[in-house]
């Protein structure tokens, strides 16, 4: 048994239990993995860990390979879904075909990104599927909505070599997007050792199978941690206007060189909107606009969502956190609270 709480990481979720990294060598050598019990209380707010949290863990039985987690240290940040707490970089990966590029499912997996205000990027994936000049349509598309993009593909090994060099610098990446866009094909490729499951596309959407199950870290390079995660369809969308618009790179760029006349300006023609009409995501920024208001117009009206259930909604059949966006990007103090109300949970994601 050891007597000195260890510091570690958490790398994945398994039913109550959780796989921790442990920093330093060890017993069990260097980056040894213990299974610890998940079901400990850490403190009176019954905050439950999530993939990227670091931790300390206690209890120690070697030969088991068990322990306990006993601590949990603050959070910088956390990706809502898939759950990944503490992450340097978020890797949306959509493919350009088999299934085809959707650019308002796109933007909802960007809007879920920039809300933990780390730098986001997207990988255009199966290039080989697609003449090169759409290829490139496509980045320069993307280049407009402010995002740097990588096109890849693991069949020819294109981009596989800028994509590992972005992968491969210090901090966890989370590789996120819909199911079947090749996001475990592509770790397979850059780190064949790990022999990820993946599976063919289906049907006539050529969706994926949603092969992935659960989140998992794994080490690209030393202090370079990439997640894998289960792909899903329908990101939501934050609850407040403010928080969406500030996930639009090129309308906030635009904002900052001329602001509306009306601060509530919802630049979809609006009088005096300095953002104008020709962006090319007005229309998909429209849709998401029509979506928060709605939700926050049914809010208002039932005002239950919010209040009666402690902070949480039932999705499926699990409990997801109403995390306030606005206390989001309040102080570290006040992020930490809303944090501490979180309940992350694994598992399928759709
Ligand atoms: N043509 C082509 N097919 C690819 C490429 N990369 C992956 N695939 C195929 O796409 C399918 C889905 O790949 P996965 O890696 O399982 O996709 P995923 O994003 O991990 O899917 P989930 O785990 O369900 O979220 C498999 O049949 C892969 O062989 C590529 O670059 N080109
Ligand atoms: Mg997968
Ligand atoms: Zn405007």
């Amino acid at each position: 048994m050891g007597a000195e709480p260890l510091p570690g990481r958490v790398m994945a979720l398994q039913a109550n239990y959780c796989l921790v990294g442990l920093d330093g060598p060890s017993e069990l050598g260097t980056g040894g993995r213990l299974l610890c019990t998940r079901r400990t209380r850490l403190d009176k707010s019954g905050l439950q860990v999530c993939v990227g949290d670091r931790v300390t863990v206690a209890s120690v039985d070697w030969g088991a390979g068990r322990g306990s987690v006993v601590g949990l240290e603050a959070r910088h940040n956390l990706l809502e879904r898939p759950a990944v707490a503490n992450v340097s970089r978020v890797v949306v990966v959509v493919s350009l075909a088999e299934p085809g590029l959707d650019p308002l499912q796109l933007t909802r997996f960007l809007i879920t990104a920039e809300a933990t205000g780390q730098p986001v990027q997207v990988v255009l994936s199966k290039i080989d599927l697609l003449p090169a000049v759409e290829v490139e349509g496509w980045c320069r598309r993307l280049e407009g909505w402010g995002y740097g993009t990588v096109a890849v593909s693991t069949r020819s090994g294109e981009g596989l070599a800028t994509l590992r060099s972005h992968l491969g610098q210090p901090g966890i990446a989370v590789l996120c997007g819909p199911s079947g866009v090749g996001k475990s094909s592509l770790l397979n490729a850059l780190a064949p050792a790990l022999e990820l499951r993946v599976a063919a596309v289906s049907g006539r959407l050529r969706r994926g199978r949603h092969t992935t199950r659960h989140v998992e870290l794994f080490a690209l390079a030393p202090g370079a941690l990439v997640a894998d995660s289960p792909g899903f369809n329908t990101p939501s969308l934050p609850t407040d206007l403010q928080t969406l618009a500030a996930a639009f790179p090129e309308l906030l760029a635009r904002l900052r060189a001329s602001p509306c006349r009306f601060a509530n300006c919802r630049h979809q023609g609006d009088p005096g909107c300095a953002v104008g009409d020709t962006w090319d995501r007005r229309a998909i920024y429209g849709r998401c606009l029509e979506e928060v208001e709605a939700l926050a117009g049914a809010r208002s009206r039932g005002g239950q969502a919010r209040q009666g259930d402690g902070g949480m909604r039932q999705r499926g059949d699990r409990l997801e956190p109403l995390l306030d966006p606005q206390l989001r990007r309040a102080s570290r103090s006040t992020r930490r609270q809303a944090l501490e109300q979180d309940l992350s949970s694994p598992g399928r994601e759709d």
